[in-house]
Parts: structure tokens; sequence; C-alpha cells
């Protein structure tokens, strides 16, 4: 019998947050039962005290599962595949596919990070062209990723795992960074793969603001 939880996972989101989508498409992707609760970034809300006890970082995501209360996307990931998947689907529990799920983790928060991620906060949020070694960065990891994904269909083998979704909503995202995925054919079958599984939820795109001419 599937494990569920006692109650309603409450989910601390903001609707344009990469990293909130990674826990929405684990929520969703495991039938979870949830409840979203939109945090005001812009209204700071993150930085308030009664959120910084949940979080201290004063970041989105964070969960609160029963007494469990728990930050950062990837965190949470593992959370809910070890507490509610019981097959091991989506983490391995033998020690190399355990540890190949980790690697892309790492990857989402360090060349994913440096590359797409901060690329699109540069064009969404601060309204500034993408400095050049940020897209190098990005198509760095872009190229990487296209040749691996031509050998398999999922990152670590045959079928989806963490690691998937949390390289997934940055990647699909890089259009918002003035990014093109255009080159890497193998990339982009494997975002269509990753859409047509069950639970899949699409993240709100956003327009790109008009870039501010460099002023005298
Ligand atoms: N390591 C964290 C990073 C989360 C993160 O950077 N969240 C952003 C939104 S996408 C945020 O809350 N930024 C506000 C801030 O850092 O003050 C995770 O994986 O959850």
């Amino acid at each position: 019998m599937a494990i569920r939880p006692a109650q309603l996972i409450k989910f601390y989101t903001y609707a344009v947050s990469g990293h909130s989508h990674r826990v929405e498409l684990a929520l969703s992707m495991l039938g979870l039962p949830f409840e979203r609760i939109e945090v005001d970034l812009p209204g700071r809300e993150h930085k308030s005290p009664a959120y910084l006890a949940r979080n201290p970082f004063g970041q989105v995501p964070t969960i609160e599962d029963g007494d469990v209360t728990l930050g950062d996307s990837n965190a949470i990931l593992v959370y809910l595949a070890k507490r509610y998947d019981s097959t091991g689907r989506w983490l391995p529990d033998d020690p190399v596919g355990a540890a190949r799920v980790q690697r892309w983790l790492s990857v989402a928060a360090g060349e994913l990070y440096n590359g797409p991620t901060t690329a699109r906060g540069y064009a969404l949020f601060r309204n500034k062209p993408v400095p050049t070694e940020v897209v190098d960065a990005a198509n760095r990891i872009f190229t990487l990723l296209d040749q691996h994904l031509g050998k398999q269909p999922f990152l670590i083998g045959d079928a989806p795992t963490l690691a998937d979704i949390a390289i997934y909503s940055y990647t699909a995202l890089a259009p918002e960074g003035r990014l093109s995925l255009e080159p890497y054919a193998q990339l982009r079958a494997w975002l269509a793969r990753f859409e047509a599984l069950p639970g899949f939820v699409p993240m709100r795109r956003s327009p790109l603001p008009q870039l501010k001419e460099a002023s005298a």
C-alpha cells in the first residue's frame, strides 16, 4: 500500500521560482496531496520573522509535513522520495544509483545554477544583459547534458529519477535567460520526454522585459 502523508503538505512557493517548481514537480509526480502557500517575495515576506522561523535562509521553497519543516529544493526532493516513494524509483537505494542521482542534484546546485539560473536572474529580474561568462557556463552544461542524453533517455538511465526533476526546471526556463536551446537536440528531446510523464506540471512562463538601453 502506498504511504501517504497524514495531512496536506504545506508548500511555500513563489510562482516564478524554478527552485519551487522542482518541488511542485516532485509533489505532483509522486501524487502527494499538498496546499500551495504563495510567499510574497517582492513584499519581502520571505525575510519576515515568521518565515525565517520556517526557513532561516529566507528562501522559497519550504515545506511543512506534520512536524517536519524543510527548506532547500534538493533536500525536499530527497525527503519526499525517501518518505513516500516505497518503490525507490525516484531515488534508488543501491549505492551506485543513489550516488548517480546525487551527482545531478549537485549539478543542479552548481553548474546549472551558475549558468541558466543566473542568466535568468539577470534577464528577468535585473533586466540586464547576461554576462558572457554566464552564457558560456550555461552552454557548457547544456553541451554536456546534450551529449549525456544522447546515450540514454533519462539522466541516470531508462527511467526518470530525482535527477531529472532537479535538472528540468531551469533547463526548460533557459529562454527566459535569453539562452537558446536550439543547438541541443538531445536535450530538447529529453525535455519533451519529461513533459510527457504522468504528473508533470508546467511552470508559468514569464515575458522577458525589454532590455534597457545603456544610458549615458
Ligand atoms: N538552495 C536553495 C535556493 C533557493 C532559492 O534561491 N530561492 C530563491 C527563489 S528561486 C529565493 O528564495 N530567493 C530569495 C532570497 O534568496 O532572498 C534551494 O535549492 O531551494
